[in-house]
């Protein structure tokens, strides 16, 4: 009995009514060692769940943060897990909450695959692979680019120290 290629492009993975689909991450400007990551989590109408962590093998460090808009300036936080409803589909897209990869070991290049796995409370570790696409694309959840904030001024509450901004990446 043949059996399919395990989470083909763009199909998804999926362990007890949790799916991870469409990810994807941005390519990253040589030399630069943080990269962001995005996709799509739907649950279905009879699950709940938590995400709790991700991890990437093309990264040392991995983190869910949120980005949101204050007086102008984009600030990004990392969040510890984010509650799945049932039901819904959480969608993570530039300017919005997305998967960090902190400490690459290599440059993500457009064309690449790199492979994520996200930590669920119930459904457990779910595996997907993420395309490369270039360092503008803003990806299959149709986002525009935003108009009203300056990028380069990005920055991260918590946590990180001030040098230690990401801004770099989203150029
Ligand atoms: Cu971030």
């Amino acid at each position: 009995m043949a059996l399919l290629p395990a989470a083909a492009h763009g199909q998804g993975a999926t362990s007890k009514g949790v799916t991870v689909a469409n990810a994807w991450a941005r390519a990253t400007p040589g030399g630069a060692t943080i990269g962001a990551a995005f996709l799509e989590i739907r649950t279905d109408k009879n699950t709940s769940d938590r995400l709790t962590a991700v991890s990437s093998s093309v990264a040392d460090k991995a983190e869910v943060h949120s980005s949101s808009m204050q007086n102008g300036v984009m600030k990004m936080r990392r969040l510890d897990a984010i509650d799945l409803k049932p039901g819904e589909t959480l969608v993570l897209k530039p300017m919005g909450d997305h998967i960090m990869l902190f400490d690459l070991k290599q440059p993500l290049k457009e064309g690449d695959t790199v492979d994520l796995t996200l930590t669920f409370e119930k459904a457990g570790p779910i595996g997907v692979k993420a395309g490369v696409k270039g360092m503008a694309d803003m990806g299959p959840q149709g986002v525009h680019h935003h108009s009203g904030g300056n990028m380069d001024s990005m920055s991260h509450d918590g946590m990180m120290s001030p040098d230690q901004t990401h801004g770099d990446m989203h150029h």
